[in-house]
């Protein structure tokens, strides 16, 4: 017996991780398959499930189920709804989680572009004509389902339509190029009282579905939890 597809799913529809993806193990390619064999067995599985969050409802949800007082609020919150979903949704499969809950990096972004949700950006965030940048990536699980594969969304880049490319001259680090450099950003951000430590101005003035930016409350959350690992990152450099 075949449980509920993820994408009529209404436990993660009301927790916000309304962005799934599913896609048979066996096709895809050997790189991606290698990535994914490092980071846990695929043995017995079949499948490769992908979960993301667009816009502001999963934070609603995460707040309104309390989670915000205890630490990693957003990983709790993310594997708890998938753990619901199999439990309530989807009983008879197996199933491992394997990102957030085990070590190891996979390419999400690599893996949201065969979804169709990832066009690389000048702000190095992924953008897509449905959420804009303002989606990201929650929770990647093997199992044993057989779920129809999800069809890649194949909208085009919405910055292909962007000649202004307002994010550039935002960013105050951008002198010439079409990228904003990582050392140039992560520098500016630990700046006293830079307008980049608790957002991006790059981010928040891209056109694309702006009306699906998070709150003033996440982003603050988002932009100080990555404050964090920047600072980390220059005092261990
Ligand atoms: C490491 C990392 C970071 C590091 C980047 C430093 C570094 N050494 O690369 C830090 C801590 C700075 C970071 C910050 C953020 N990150 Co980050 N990060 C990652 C992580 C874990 C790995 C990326 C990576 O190294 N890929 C491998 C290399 C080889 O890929 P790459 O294509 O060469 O380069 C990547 C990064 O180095 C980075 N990068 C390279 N150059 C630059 C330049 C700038 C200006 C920025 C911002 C990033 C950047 O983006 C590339 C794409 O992944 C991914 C999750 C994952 N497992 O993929 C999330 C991920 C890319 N981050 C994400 C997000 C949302 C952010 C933040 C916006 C969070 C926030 N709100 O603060 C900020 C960016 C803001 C900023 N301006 O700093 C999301 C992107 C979602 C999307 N829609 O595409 C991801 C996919 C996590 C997720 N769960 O969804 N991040």
């Amino acid at each position: 017996m075949q449980g509920v597809d993820p994408g009529e799913s209404s436990i993660l529809a009301e927790s916000g991780l309304n962005m799934q993806a599913v896609f048979n193990l066996s096709e895809l390619a050997p790189e991606m398959r290698a990535a994914i064999d490092a980071v846990a067995a695929t043995t017995g599985y079949r499948q490769l499930l992908l979960f993301a969050h667009g816009g502001r409802r999963m934070w609603q949800a995460v707040a309104g189920a309390g989670y915000l007082s205890g630490e990693h609020p957003i990983d709790r919150f993310s594997v708890d709804t998938v753990t619901r979903y199999f439990d309530e949704e989807n009983p008879v499969s197996r199933y491992q989680l394997l990102y957030p809950q085990q070590p190891g990096h996979l390419p999400l972004q690599q893996l949201g572009k065969l979804a169709g949700w990832h066009h690389a950006s000048p702000f190095r965030i992924g953008v897509n004509g449905r959420w804009g940048s303002w989606f990201a990536y929650r929770a990647v699980v093997l199992a044993d389902t057989i779920f129809t594969p999800t069809l890649a969304m194949d909208d085009p880049s919405p910055c292909l339509h962007c000649p202004e490319k307002v994010c550039l001259s935002a960013c105050p680090v951008v002198s010439a190029g079409s990228e904003i450099p990582l050392d140039a950003c992560m520098d500016e951000r630990l700046k006293w009282g830079s307008l980049c430590a608790g957002s991006c101005l790059a981010r928040t003035a891209c056109p694309v579905m702006r009306g699906e930016c998070y709150d003033d409350e996440q982003i603050a959350y988002h932009y100080g939890l990555s404050l964090v690992t920047v600072r980390k990152h220059r005092e261990a450099a």
